[in-house]
This record gives structure tokens, C-alpha cells and sequence, in this order.
């Protein structure tokens, strides 16, 4: 994951000078995208979803604290830092714009200098900002979400569903004997295995709302929101397949002569007397289905 790429500042001001000396400050570090009015500077938000916006205060058609209020309530823009900029220099006006959210207040006229140290500031802290969120949401050696984001996910995606009435699919996969497998190749040949299958998964998956996580050790979840039954059983059995397909070697499994996985499966139905009631229960029932699958031999699928 690369975090030192160029960073995207949104300058949103009614004054075409203002616009200008901005941009002209900017450009040479950042990409500037420029917005000559409230409306604009929303629409221009949720479709480049800046890093930093500089914003306006008193603009003609809609002022910098109802476009920061909008901003808010979509949740593609609620989280982008906003810096108001404005000829209207009372303790209190500054006082106002930080209690609706902006991160910082600058009056104008503005000292450049002073202007660009604060962006680099806010900017610097959007880059430490967005490392965290990946290190609290992504697990290091596969690079698929982690338990907690699948967790959080999965909440989400329940209630969504349930709400909707569509359908939810979950599917857990673990590898097969993978103790054997660190125990004859070693655990280095081990974790580039593990990675070469959490691709595998990862890449499996067909919708953009689909998830792919690392549950624990050497076990993944699939989570696949509006997709039923047959359809998810039909991509986690694509998966497994692809798995097995990469032919990595594994002279020490009883299964197979190469790695493979297990998987189960379970589907909230969405609609009607469906006997799975709560998250927990979706989760308990892949569990048992993929307990089923080792049982009766490894490297299948049970739904
Ligand atoms: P089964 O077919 O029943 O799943 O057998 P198994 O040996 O895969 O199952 P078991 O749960 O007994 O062992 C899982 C193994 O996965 C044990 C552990 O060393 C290995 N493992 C878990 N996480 C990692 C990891 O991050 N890297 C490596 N190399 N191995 C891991
Ligand atoms: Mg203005
Ligand atoms: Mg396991
Ligand atoms: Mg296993």
C-alpha cells in the first residue's frame, strides 16, 4: 500500500483571484481541482473525493457551512478534512465553522505562507490518518480486511440485508493440511501459500460489495451481500478450484498431491421463515458446514 502519492485539494471559492493565487500555491505539490460555488464544490467532492478541501465561506448560491453540512451526510464525503477560508474574521464565525466540523479556520485576507503551512499540516495528518485505518483494517501478511473489518462489515451487511429483504452469503474457507504442509516445506513456504490462496479468493469474488477476509491463522471468510444461494456456492466452488489449480505441491497431504481448501457455506434467505435469525447464527452455520466438508474428506464444498 503506497501512502506518499500526490494528495487532491478542492478549492472552493466564489472570487476568481482567490481561486487562482490557490491553485497557483497548490499545483506545483498537489492536483487541484477548483469550484466556483457551493453547488459545485459538492458535486466536485463526491466525484474526485479530495484529500483536503479549502472552502469558502460566504458564496452566493449556497454558503461553506451547508456544503460542509451536505458533505457530511453522504458517507462517500463525511470524512474529507475541510479548511474554511473567509473574510468573516470573528472569534465567533472561526468559533462556528470548528463546531460544525472543519478542521481548521483561516481569514482572509490570508498570508500565503501561512496558508501553505497549514494545508501541508492537515495533509500530513490525512496521510497518518489513512495508515492507521490500514493498519487497523488490513492484515499484514495477505492483505485481505482483517477480523475486525469483517466483523464491522459483516454488522453492517446483515442489518442492510435483513432491512431489504435480500439475500446474504457467507462462506468460510480453510486450508488442508497445512500443518503438514509448514512441517514439510517450512513456514516461509507456509505464509507465501497462505498468500497465494488469499488472492486466489480475493480475485474470486465478482461484485464490488463482496469481501474477502482473513478470519484467523489459515482460515478466510467470503461475505457476499445480495447474492443467493446458488450463485455463491457457484463462486466459492470457482474459488476452490482456482485454489487447487495453482498447483502448488503438497507431497505431504493425504488429500491431494497439491494444496487444497475446505469451504462452507450458508445463505440468508431475506425473506420469509428463514430459520437463520441473527448474524451469529450465519456464522455458527458455515462453521458447521465447513466442519462437515473435513469430515467427509476435504476439498469440497458444503452448503
Ligand atoms: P485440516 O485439514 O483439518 O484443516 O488440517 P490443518 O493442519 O490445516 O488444520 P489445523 O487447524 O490443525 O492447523 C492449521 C495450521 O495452520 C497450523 C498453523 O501452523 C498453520 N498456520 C496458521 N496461520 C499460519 C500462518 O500465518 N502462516 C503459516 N505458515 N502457517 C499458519
Ligand atoms: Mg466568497
Ligand atoms: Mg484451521
Ligand atoms: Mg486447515
Amino acid at each position: 500500500m503506497n501512502f506518499a502519492g500526490t494528495q487532491k485539494v478542492l478549492v472552493a471559492d466564489d472570487d476568481v483571484v482567490n481561486r487562482q493565487v490557490l491553485a497557483e500555491l497548490l499545483k506545483p505539490e498537489h492536483t487541484v481541482v477548483l469550484a466556483k460555488n457551493g453547488a459545485q464544490a459538492l458535486e466536485l467532492a463526491a466525484r474526485h473525493l479530495p484529500d483536503l478541501m479549502l472552502l469558502d465561506v460566504v458564496m452566493p448560491d449556497m454558503d461553506g457551512y451547508e456544503v460542509l453540512r451536505r458533505l457530511r451526510t453522504d458517507p462517500r464525503t463525511a470524512h474529507i478534512t475541510v479548511i474554511f477560508i473567509s473574510g468573516l474574521g470573528r472569534p465567533e464565525d472561526e468559533a462556528n465553522g470548528l463546531k460544525l466540523g472543519a478542521a481548521d479556520y483561516i481569514a482572509k485576507p490570508f498570508n500565503t505562507t501561512v496558508v501553505m503551512a497549514r494545508v501541508a499540516m492537515h495533509l500530513q495528518m490525512v496521510r497518518q490518518r489513512r495508515m492507521l485505518e490500514h493498519l487497523a483494517h488490513v492484515d499484514g501478511l495477505t492483505e485481505l480486511a482483517n477480523r475486525r473489518r469483517f466483523d464491522e462489515v459483516f454488522e453492517a451487511e446483515w442489518q442492510r440485508c435483513r432491512r431489504n429483504g435480500r439475500p446474504l452469503s457467507l462462506a468460510m474457507l480453510d486450508i488442508d493440511a497445512f500443518k503438514q504442509y509448514n512441517d514439510h516445506y517450512g513456514h516461509p513456504a507456509g505464509d507465501r501459500a497462505l498468500r497465494a490462496v488469499a488472492r486466489t479468493s480475493a480475485s474470486g469474488l465478482r461484485r464490488p460489495g463482496d469481501l474477502a477476509a482473513r478470519y484467523g491463522g489459515e482460515e478466510l471468510v467470503l461475505l457476499m451481500p445480495d447474492t443467493d444461494a446458488a450463485q455463491a456456492q457457484q463462486v466459492v466452488i470457482a474459488i476452490c478450484t482456482a485454489i487447487a489449480g495453482l498447483g502448488i505441491a503438497h507431497e505431504a497431504s493425504a488429500v491431494a498431491p497439491v494444496l487444497t481448501v475446505s469451504a462452507g457455506g450458508a445463505t440468508l434467505v431475506g425473506a420469509g421463515a428463514d430459520p437463520i435469525e441473527t448474524c451469529t447464527e450465519l456464522f455458527a452455520a458455515t462453521d458447521r458446514l465447513l466442519y462437515q466438508a473435513k469430515k467427509s474428506g476435504r476439498n469440497r464444498v458444503e452448503w
